[in-house]
């Protein structure tokens, strides 16, 4: 401990420094909920990954303890442990553990992080625990620290043995404060950290990320990433659930002054682009320079080599980026020495110096690649001009729909049963799978407010359908001229003639099925609608009991149990509800339909589109966790086929 003597301002600063983290942990993690909670981890492993960016490091250990602790273990240079130049009577552990921002104070790493929540430093981390310890392995000496709530050190840094034969490195092991994250709790989704800790393992090339979770009923078997292959391991993980146009994975870097940038690629088959980019290891996701770079140079690059080979004739039209773009995934991972995170969430890059870089090494390097490539620069240039004439032919369909006007009831499909209110704020429209189905729909509707759309067999699947294709769907057409509000970039949401749009299909696995391509649908091409929360699904009983003479019904397995409890002669009277039909119209309304008894699930686009990028990002060709998305999350139908 400080001896008094010494004790001065800095030291008070120190205090200060920390007891401002504490008043407002929002500013420094952006929130007390789950998200700040494992923006503490991210702090911790961030320094650790710094450590393997410089080349000091080559292998990370994490390790959820059993107790609530989290431990992250590097074998780095370990933090220094002299007295610190600046602040005389403490080590550069204590600094680095409890000085805001002090992370890259000793001129260590060159890609010291800037703005926003990123790289508040490991201080704040300390700031927000419970109780911290670190380790330091270092000059063959084990070294240790220990920190009390808030951050309050509990004597100084001590050796405590020796270093396991001339090894070096640094742990730091902390117990998030409960009182600071008393919302949601400080209980750490592994899933979420398995995620981040893949994306750190891809973007450096070589570095081993080791997993183990010893919390007490949860998977305790360890779980190692480590890529050899760097971002084209990315890229192939990203493609493996789709269909790659061809083998390789194109990759290239460049490097001036204090940056860098790199390049991996592959297309696919399908039809929507996956760009994801990184800048010092941050995922960028509004883009910025360097996407902005990547993307005039890639349009620049193809256009100029199907010109050169006359794959694209002199009279033709200019291939667009978006054509290009089809299909295409890809990584960028950028690095420099201030990067600016600036947009809402900080997640977009704003460094101009990178976009030059990153469009004269797109320019140079990919038109190299493309010249070596023939066979597949060639796939290339033929899928973007198919993208070309689909773009026209989409732009052709939307304006003979546009013209046809579905808005005044004119042009409303044959199968609508519509309601006769025409306030939309009051209105529902039920897509109800299966003219049956659909028949004890219209008989047990409120005809006032309530409308009813059949939908039969299996509409195309969006994924892969191009909309011109899908606009001569009739199901397609039909919901889109109930709706009438348009389609894709056209949609307006002002326009929509219902304001609950329910979807009501069956719990078996073909309803499953319809529920899911039409969620896509919705999720893709009138986005707006999700976003303003007025998609919903029904919520049918899954038990039925009889009670005496009266039927009882039951939504889901909790119901289940509940009843049971009150009732455990009935264990073995119940029929399991498989789908619409076996109930007749009556039943459908009073479970269903009618909005004092029914449950509806509202679906979100935050939910369905974080998990979108995120499956589409991690889970690659995980089965397992594409299924689990699916039926959570019901907007990515890539696996079903159609
Ligand atoms: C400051 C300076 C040096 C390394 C570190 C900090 C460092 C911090 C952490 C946090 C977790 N793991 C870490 N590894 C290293 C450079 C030390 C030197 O020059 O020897």
């Amino acid at each position: 401990m400080a001896d008094l003597d010494s004790y001065g301002a800095k030291d008070i600063q120190v205090l200060e420094g920390l007891e401002a983290v504490r008043k407002r942990p929002g500013m420094y993690i952006g929130s007390t909920g789950l998200n700040g909670l494992h923006h503490l981890f991210v702090e911790v492993v961030d320094n650790s990954v710094d450590e393997a960016m410089a080349g000091h490091c080559d292998r990370i250990d994490v390790t959820l303890l059993a107790d609530g602790g989290c431990r992250v273990s590097d074998n780095g240079r370990g933090i220094p442990v002299d007295p610190h130049p600046k602040y005389k009577n403490k080590s550069g552990v204590e600094v680095v553990l409890s000085v805001l921002h002090a992370g890259g104070k000793f001129g260590g790493s060159g890609y010291k992080m800037s703005g926003g929540l990123h790289g508040v430093g490991v201080s704040v981390v300390n700031a927000l625990s419970q109780r911290l310890v670190v380790e330091v392995d270092r000059d063959g000496q084990r070294h240790r620290m220990e920190f009390a709530k808030g951050g309050r050190p509990q004597g100084g840094l001590e050796v405590v043995g020796k270093a396991p034969r001339g090894r070096t490195g640094t742990t730091v092991t902390f117990w998030p404060d409960a009182e600071v994250f008393s919302s949601e709790g400080t209980e750490f989704r592994a899933q979420t950290l398995l995620e981040k800790l893949q994306v750190y393992a891809f973007l450096n090339k070589g570095l081993e990320i080791r997993f183990t979770d010893e919390r007490p009923g949860r998977d305790a078997e360890r779980k190692v990433f480590k890529y050899n292959g760097g971002i084209e391991d990315f890229v192939r993980h990203l493609n493996a659930s789709k269909e790659s146009l061809f083998k390789r994975v194109g990759y290239y870097s460049a490097a001036e002054q204090s940056q860098e940038v790199e390049v991996a690629f592959q297309w696919n088959t399908a039809y929507y682009e996956a760009i994801h980019s990184f800048a010092n290891g941050i995922a960028t996701n509004e883009g910025g320079m360097h996407e902005e770079g990547f993307k005039k140079a890639l349009t620049n690059a193809i256009n100029n080599y199907a010109k050169a080979k006359n794959l694209l004739k002199e009279k033709d039209d200019r291939l667009l980026g978006e054509d290009i773009r089809e299909g295409l995934t890809a990584i960028l991972s950028v690095r420099l020495t201030d990067p600016q995170f600036e947009g809402q969430t900080k997640g977009k890059l704003g460094n101009v110096s990178i976009r030059s870089l990153m469009e004269r090494a797109t320019n140079e390097k990919l038109g190299d690649w493309l010249e070596e490539h023939p066979t597949e620069a060639r796939q290339v240039v033929q899928k973007a001009i198919h993208a070309a004439r689909a773009r026209v032919a989409a732009r052709q369909a939307r304006e003979a729909t546009r013209r046809k006007s579905p808005l005044e009831g004119a042009g409303l499909p044959g199968k609508l049963t519509d309601c006769s209110s025409r306030n939309a704020r009051e209105t529902e429209l039920f897509i109800v799978e299966g003219d049956s189905a659909g028949g004890s729909a219209i008989k047990a509707r409120n005809p006032m407010y309530q409308a009813v759309l059949p939908i039969r067999g299996k509409i195309l699947n969006v994924e892969r359908a191009r909309i011109d294709r899908m606009l001569k769907n009739n199901e397609v057409e039909a919901l889109v001229k109930a709706v009438g509000a348009g389609i894709g970039d056209d949609f307006d949401l002002g326009k929509i003639r219902y304001h609950k749009i329910i979807l009501m299909a069956d719990a078996d696995v073909d309803g499953s099925h319809i529920r899911t391509l039409l969620l896509t649908f919705f999720f893709r091409q009138m986005e707006p609608l999700v976003e303003a929360g007025n998609v919903y699904i029904a919520q049918p009983p899954l038990f039925s009991v009889e009670v005496g003479k009266e039927k009882i019904y039951l939504k889901d397995e909790v119901a289940r149990e509940r009843f049971l409890a009150e009732h455990p002669d009935k264990r073995f009277e119940f029929g399991r509800l498989k789908g619409l039909g076996e109930m007749d119209w009556q039943e459908l309304g009073e479970t269903t339909m009618d909005p004092t008894r029914r449950t509806l699930l509202q679906i979100s686009v935050e939910q369905a589109a974080i998990a979108d990028e995120v499956t589409s990002v991690l889970m690659g060709n995980d089965v397992e966790l594409r299924k689990n998305f699916i039926t959570s999350n019901a907007s990515d139908v890539r696996f079903l086929d159609i």
